[in-house]
C-alpha cells in the first residue's frame, strides 16, 4: 500500500523541481483539469476560471503546496493531510473521482515540464504517490 524506499526517492527527486514553483505547476494542472474535465468546474462556482486568473493561480499554489508538504512527510501522509481530508470530505464534498482526474493532470504537467526527469519509473512512483494522497483525502467520506 505505501511507497517503497525506491519510490520515495523517485518522488522526492522529481518533486524537488516543483518546490519553489508551486504556483506555476499547480495552476497549469488546474487549467488542464478545468479544460479537459469541465464538470470539475462545478466545485468552483465562486472562482474566475479564465486563463491566468489570480484565483486559479492562488488555488494552484495551495494544492501544489500541500503536495510539497506531503512529499516531505511520505511516511506520515495520514496525519499530514488530516485537516485537508476533513475539509474535502465534510465541507467541500468533492466526489472522489475528481482526485484521479487532478492526478492525471499533474502527471501531464510533470511530463511536459520535466521530460528528462519523467522516466517511466518516476512516472509510476508519482502516480502511486498521488493515488495515496487521494486515498487519504477521501478516507473520511464514509
Ligand atoms: Mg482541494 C481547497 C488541496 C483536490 C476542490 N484544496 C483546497 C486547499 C488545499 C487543497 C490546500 C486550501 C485549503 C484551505 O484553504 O485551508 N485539493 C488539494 C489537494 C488535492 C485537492 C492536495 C489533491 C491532490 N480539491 C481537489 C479536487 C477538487 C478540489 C480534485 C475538486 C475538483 N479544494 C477544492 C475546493 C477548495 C479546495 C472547491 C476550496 C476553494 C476555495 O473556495 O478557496
Amino acid at each position: 500500500m505505501g511507497l517503497t524506499d525506491a519510490e520515495k526517492k523517485e518522488v522526492s527527486a522529481l518533486w524537488a523541481n516543483v518546490a519553489g514553483n508551486e504556483e506555476e505547476y499547480g495552476a497549469e494542472a488546474l487549467e488542464r483539469l478545468f479544460l479537459s474535465f469541465p464538470t470539475t468546474k462545478t466545485y468552483f462556482p465562486h472562482f474566475d476560471l479564465s486563463r491566468g486568473s489570480a484565483q486559479v493561480k492562488a488555488q494552484g499554489k495551495k494544492v501544489a503546496g500541500a503536495l510539497t508538504l506531503a512529499v516531505a512527510h511520505l511516511d506520515d501522509l495520514d496525519n499530514t493531510l488530516s485537516a485537508l481530508s476533513d475539509l474535502h470530505a465534510h465541507k467541500l464534498r468533492v466526489d472522489p473521482i475528481n482526485f484521479k482526474l487532478l492526478a492525471h493532470c499533474f502527471l501531464v504537467v510533470m511530463a511536459r515540464r520535466l521530460p528528462a526527469e519523467f522516466t517511466p519509473s518516476a512516472h509510476a512512483a508519482l502516480d502511486k504517490f498521488l493515488s495515496r494522497v487521494a486515498t487519504v483525502l477521501t478516507s473520511k467520506y464514509r
